[in-house]
């Protein structure tokens, strides 16, 4: 968890308008992009956060756009490398909220093996993912969640691939908080955010997302008829079979919600004896005199 606002009495408290960005989504008109964005400002105004309090990380991609549309410390980063970057972040500054964001193809395709790692160490940020199962910014390819048989423009005949499961992957890799939302759901998915700010440790929040222009099999209606909240089932997040089992449900049926969150595993910051003690490492003399300091800068330049 970051920081979240308890000494601040008498400050205002910011509303999701204080969140938006100088900058207006160049999104298609309809993505389901604009609801995560809309349920993010809602989340971190509702925690009474702060703008400073908060790093947003990204990939590449239509979704990766996401922190040049949201008021707080941002940087856009390369294709798949979000979550090395937060991970740094975090590390550097553990009092800071750390959230990254992007697609499917950034997070699970291309940053496969950022994902999982990040997840085992239990590095305690926000991820969430725009799944729209496509690649949305090259303009409609396969991506690691396109269901068996989709058909685009890398797969003519339909995709062959079976498609990755975020939920269960990440469960098995040690996430200790995994959710899914909808874009078309922002009540649900404003809760889910502002729970996975608040749990230390590694958070995946998958979002079904549509992409309007290049995938027409799962679009709002398509997820309109299928999902069901697991908080209306009465699912248990700490039952890791229960959670599994919905995990692998998909068809006439597909859950949203938080599926599993565990206590149990220490933050990596935590663990990491150098950061136990002396408060953020950023905020920490380097204990260099200041030519010392300006000929290293000057060496990096
Ligand atoms: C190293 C590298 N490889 C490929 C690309 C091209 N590229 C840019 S975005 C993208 C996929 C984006 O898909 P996704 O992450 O699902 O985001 P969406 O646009 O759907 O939100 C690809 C392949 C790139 N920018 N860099
Ligand atoms: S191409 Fe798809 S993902 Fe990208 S902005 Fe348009 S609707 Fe959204
Ligand atoms: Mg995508």
């Amino acid at each position: 968890m970051g920081v979240v606002a308890t000494d601040r009495q008498g400050a205002a408290q910011l509303s999701p308008k204080d969140f938006k960005g100088n900058i207006d989504p160049d999104w298609c008109v309809g993505c389901g992009d604009f609801g995560v964005l809309r349920s993010l400002q809602k989340a971190c105004a509702e925690l009474g956060l702060r703008p400073h309090e908060i790093l947003t990380v990204s990939g590449i991609g239509c979704s990766s756009n996401l922190p040049g549309y949201f008021n707080s410390y941002g940087m856009h980063t390369l294709h798949g490398r979000a979550l090395a970057v937060a991970t740094g972040a975090k590390l550097g500054n553990h009092e800071l909220t750390v959230i990254a964001t992007g697609g499917d193809g950034d997070g699970y395709g291309i940053g496969g093996n950022h994902f999982a790692h990040t997840a085992r160490r239990n590095v305690d940020l926000t991820y969430l993912v725009m799944n729209n199962q496509i690649y949305g910014l090259t303009t409609g390819q396969v991506s690691p969640t396109s269901s068996v048989g989709m058909k685009t423009k890398s797969t003519p005949f339909g995709s062959v691939e079976r498609p990755t499961n975020p939920i269960t992957t990440a469960i098995m890799n040690g996430a200790t908080f995994v959710a899914r939302g909808f874009a078309g759901d922002p009540k649900q998915l404003t809760e889910l955010i502002k729970r996975s700010i608040q749990h230390e440790g590694f958070a995946l929040i998958d979002v079904f997302s549509p992409c309007v222009t290049y995938n027409h099999d799962n679009d709002f209606p398509f997820f309109k008829e299928r999902v069901k909240r697991l908080e209306d089932e009465g699912h248990d997040p700490a039952d890791w079979k229960a959670a599994c089992e919905k995990a692998m449900i998909w068809g006439d049926t597909i859950y949203t919600g938080l599926f599993f969150q565990s206590s149990e595993t220490p933050t990596l910051h935590k663990l990491e004896p150098v950061l136990d003690k002396g408060g953020a490492l950023g905020r920490r003399s380097l204990g260099l005199r200041r030519e010392q300091g300006e000929q290293i800068i000057k060496r990096m330049m």
